[in-house]
């Protein structure tokens, strides 16, 4: 397998998220998976937050997270090679927002604004839910996203979502 290679070291947010089979063993292992991810370094995670489904209701609450790192991938590769990590997974999509056993989105890529097919960044919805931002304000407390502002001032308003963070793990 190929990767497209750029010449600079990016930083880049991947939100991790699970509802299915044991959620908290597949973020853990994607945890694994991401550090041994081709040009790619695991720089940190945050712990790993139970929260409830935002968007559908009725399905499982879910084990979110987020890590940091670097990478010598573009966007689109580095996209590439977490859709491989999901698929590992045994990820199937049968309806939008369907429950999953992982789903790794990229939220950020440095400052970098763009909206193409298959990918928008920063994500287009991160701002409003409290299921990345808590986890992202644990590893990037200063953090400003591009185009919204402040993650301590976002997550200030997604008051009444439920994240919770899991004791020992
Ligand atoms: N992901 C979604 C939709 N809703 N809710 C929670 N709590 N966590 C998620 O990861 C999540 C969601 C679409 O990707
Ligand atoms: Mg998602
Ligand atoms: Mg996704």
């Amino acid at each position: 397998m190929s990767f497209a290679i750029s010449q600079r070291v990016h930083q880049a947010f991947i939100a991790l998220g699970s509802n299915l089979d044991d959620p908290a063993s597949h973020v853990r292992q994607a945890f694994d998976e991401l550090a041994r991810l081709p040009s790619c370094r695991l720089l940190t995670h945050s712990a790993l937050y139970r929260t409830a489904p935002v968007g559908r209701l009725d399905q499982p609450d879910f084990i979110n997270a987020v890590a940091k790192i670097e990478t010598t991938l573009t966007p689109h590769s580095l996209l590439k090679a977490l859709l491989e990590v999901e698929y590992s997974h045994g990820r199937v999509r049968e309806y939008p927002n369907a429950p999953r056993t992982l789903d790794l989105d990229i939220l950020m890529y440095d400052d970098l604004q763009c909206d193409e097919p298959g990918l928008i960044l920063p994500h287009p919805r991160m701002h409003q839910r409290a299921f990345v931002l808590q986890p992202l304000l644990e590893v990037a407390p200063d953090c400003l996203i591009p185009g919204r502002g402040a993650v301590i001032e976002l997550l200030a308003d997604c008051r009444g979502q439920q994240v919770k963070q899991e004791q020992n793990k």
